[in-house]
């Protein structure tokens, strides 16, 4: 990523006057919590230092002007007053969104000139969207003096637009963190009433790492298995009578997995033990984060890795490999992180097996990316 005087510079260059600031947000990687948060459940992702940066000038003509520094497809440009769910192809729909459902929401926000660059790995489910919409809503709000407005309603209003404009039927978990975690925690986020906790994890100050392996696959049925795990989760709910997963009567777990008898099929009983459970496990790494027992963590997130993978069924070759590759030269704990079907795994190590075990998954992936990280700031004004 270039520094900020070659960024205004590239701004000036490609729309021919200043910015007026820039704006940063960055991607995440969720520790514990998946497929939970459209369940009214819990989740417990933290930032990436990889960020998307905005740099961006209001216009007075009603257009909207939108370039990306690392794509090569030129400038786009949209006219506000026509934005309209379903008509903006490729990338430009997530800060199209944002601006329409701005608009939407009554605010006075007209046309802009906004160039983008990240270093968030796109299509690595490390959240690169959420960073595009969250660093836009930040950036068009701040601007404009929008008053009112929380980061968790900024986060909110990014879901809804990635859900009414871009059509794709999302929870919250992802916004959120991007606009709401803070440098060296994680985000606890208990979905229902959105109350957020800022948990302290410095797993160095433990002798610990956390690697984040991209497998660089995406499997073609990603979005529609999503909407379907989605539209089961919802299914299985009405079924047990229940407003949602969340809400599956139990004191203790064995009462809830006994609920499930009550479902009609295999399939709803497999995705209703996953969410459970997978709240279970929330609650759990969130108790040993503030025991400080950070090492304890590990078979957690290894049995949620389970619980996706067989429960949820949204797993993929790829990520077991790295998860058991990982685990049999030593790791922790590991497991798949985001929506699933290609993307990221997560696997937390001790520190003097960073190269052994990084080796051992680049041998076993070799077409892989890794990076160690640590919790990082959430969306910001840069300048
Ligand atoms: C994707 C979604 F965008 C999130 O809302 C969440 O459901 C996640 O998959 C699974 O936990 O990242």
């Amino acid at each position: 990523m270039t520094d900020d005087s070659t960024f205004e510079a590239a701004f000036k260059d490609v729309f021919g006057g200043a910015p007026e600031g820039a704006w940063a947000a960055p991607g995440r990687v969720n520790l514990i919590g998946e497929h939970t948060d459209y369940n009214d459940g819990y989740v417990m992702p933290f930032a990436l230092p990889h960020i998307t940066r905005a740099a961006i000038a209001r216009r007075d003509d009603g257009l909207l002007r939108l370039r990306s520094a690392d794509m090569d497809d030129g400038t786009v440009e949209l006219a506000v007053a026509d934005l309209a769910p379903g008509t903006t192809p490729g990338w430009v729909r997530y800060p199209a969104a944002v601006l329409w459902s701005l608009r939407q929401a009554g605010h006075d926000i007209g046309g802009a000139d906004i160039l983008y660059d990240s270093t968030v790995p796109v299509g690595g489910g490390l959240s690169s969207s959420a960073a595009l919409q969250v660093v836009t809503a930040l950036a068009l709000t701040e601007l404009h003096g929008v008053e009112g407005l929380s980061r968790q309603d900024l986060a909110l209003l990014c879901q809804s637009s990635e859900n009414t404009y871009v059509g794709a039927p999302v929870g919250v978990m992802d916004q959120t963190a991007s606009a709401c975690c803070t440098d060296g925690h994680a985000l606890h986020l208990d979905v229902r009433g959105l109350v957020g906790r800022q948990v302290p994890l410095d797993l160095s100050a433990e002798g610990l790492r956390l690697l984040v392996v991209d497998t660089r696959v995406k499997h073609s049925h990603a979005d529609g298995a999503y909407g379907e795990r989605r539209a089961g989760c919802e299914a299985a709910a009405a079924a047990l009578g229940v407003a949602a997963l969340r809400d599956v009567p139990h004191d203790g777990l064995a009462a809830a997995l006994a609920a499930l008898a009550a479902l009609p099929d295999d399939r709803l009983r497999r995705l209703t033990r996953h969410v459970v459970t997978e709240n279970r496990r929330v609650e759990e790494v969130l108790d040993l984060c503030e025991a400080g027992r950070l090492r304890d963590i590990g078979p957690v997130l290894t049995a949620g890795h389970a619980s996706l993978r067989d429960d949820f069924q949204v797993s993929c070759p790829e990520l077991d490999l790295v998860v058991d590759t990982a685990l049999a030269a030593g790791a922790l704990g590991a497991r798949m992180t985001g929506g699933g079907f290609g993307g990221s795994a997560i696997v937390l190590i001790e520190a003097d097996d960073e190269q052994r075990i990084g080796a051992a998954v680049s041998a076993a992936l070799p077409q892989s990316r890794q990076f160690v990280t640590t919790p990082s700031a959430g969306a910001r004004r840069l300048w």
